[in-house]
């Protein structure tokens, strides 16, 4: 009698706080079937359409009536922009105990106001990576002159947030100047050259993480015929690992590349490499598996290699994330996009050794991807508005 008592009291009160968002939970938006409503003491702000948040009532902009949030609490609505959130990507990223949560960006964007605005937030983003800045081109244009404007000028931003950054990148078969191209090297010219390269910008840029080489192979897992691969074979590799390891002994040093996020051959290369490096002695530190997916066809097998990878004694980390999918948007594309998000970021919170998380800029008004895959867009968290998408949610529910 008195234990179905109990039960009647408990089942009474489980609805009533089931009903209601905690601090910082989510209270709504387009694709939410969660609670709408905060717990007493705080407010359910609309961000976007498609993200509301529990905040403490004393943090509640003053902009916004300051409606008491005795329970159920009512949605407020900020027109035209958002608040500094309270919580975002890289906080929960860091109590969830990753290093950070981070976006690549380009100096180009850098003059858009309402973009820096949210990228300067570090709540949101602990890491930023330039998209093309730090590249052979931009940073080695003539043989032996170096220049670092457009490099420092993210490396300021980075500093000035406080922010991590990532190196990207010192050996690269793309966008690279005439002179390396063109040139007929001999194999110690062109290993000098690459030694010279690296040592310099892994020099300039102290203190960071560095994709030292990018992309070495093709998609059936053949060292992709590059100049380097050409005059050398895979000298360049350790020999741009090693360039990096002594001028910046504090810099960690991965080897980045795309679809190695499932089993198969380009994988099981990367893997030999991993193996063969570390057991020649050559300095690795990490493997950055970049995450370029499609919609409904991310990897199942992501975790499982990812744990493959750290099993080799290297770290891991999704360097280059981005979801994109057939325009136009539905719906249903992006409740499917914001589980696969989820799905991508729960793969780095199983595994120890996945570090932290990169979106290949955060949002779609400047992906790479429309200029590059005809017909498909809308891979980012965020909107070309700069508004929060479903994918948001997917990823703080990873979290
Ligand atoms: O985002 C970069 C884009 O602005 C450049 O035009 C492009 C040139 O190849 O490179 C993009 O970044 C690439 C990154 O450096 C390496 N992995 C693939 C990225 C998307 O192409």
């Amino acid at each position: 009698m008195k234990a179905s008592a109990s039960l009647a009291c408990l089942l009474a009160t489980v609805p009533f706080s089931m009903a209601q968002s905690s601090v910082w939970g989510q209270c709504g938006g387009i694709g939410w079937t969660g609670p709408t409503t905060c717990a007493s003491g705080n407010i359910c702000i609309e961000y976007s359409s498609y993200y509301s948040q529990c905040i403490p009532n004393d943090q509640a902009p003053s902009t916004i009536p300051t409606t008491p949030a005795s329970p159920p609490t009512t949605s407020v609505s900020i027109p035209g922009g958002s608040p500094t959130p309270a919580s975002g990507l890289n906080a929960a990223a860091k109590v969830a105990g990753k290093l950070y949560f981070g976006s690549a960006t380009d100096n180009s964007e850098l003059t858009d106001n309402a973009y820096v605005t949210i990228l300067d937030n570090k709540n949101e983003f602990g890491q930023i990576t330039p998209a093309n800045s730090m590249k052979w081109d931009a940073t080695e244009p003539e043989r032996g002159t170096f220049t670092f404007n457009s490099g420092d000028q993210i490396a300021n931003l980075a500093k000035s947030n406080g922010q991590l950054l990532r190196g990207h990148n010192c050996v690269w078969y793309n966008q690279l100047p005439s002179w390396v191209t063109s040139t007929s090297w001999s194999k110690s010219d062109l290993l000098s050259v690459v030694q010279t390269h690296c040592s310099t910008i892994v020099s300039h840029y102290k203190g960071q993480v560095w994709d030292v080489i990018n992309e070495p192979f093709n998609d059936d897992g053949t060292y992709r015929t590059d100049v380097f691969y050409t005059v050398t074979g895979t000298d360049y590799i350790s020999t741009a690992l090693q360039a990096a390891r002594t001028a910046d002994p504090n810099a960690k040093l991965y080897i980045n590349d795309y679809n190695i996020e499932s089993t198969g051959a380009k994988a099981t290369s990367m893997m030999n490499l991993v193996k063969s490096l570390k057991s020649a002695g050559v300095p690795l530190d990490g493997v950055g598996l970049q995450c370029h997916f499609i919609v409904g066809e991310v990897p199942t097998s992501l975790q499982s290699i990812m744990q493959q990878f750290t099993a080799l004694g290297v770290e891991v980390a999704i360097t280059e994330l981005d979801i994109r999918m057939t325009l136009p948007e539905t719906q249903a594309l992006l409740t499917q996009q914001q589980k696969d998000y989820q799905s991508v970021v729960a793969a780095c919170m199983a595994v120890e050794g996945c570090v932290g998380i990169t979106v290949w800029d955060y949002t779609d008004k400047y992906s790479w991807v429309p200029s590059t895959f005809s017909g498909q867009g809308d891979a980012c968290p965020w909107d070309s508005n700069l508004q929060k998408k479903p994918a948001y949610n997917g990823i703080m529910a990873a979290l």
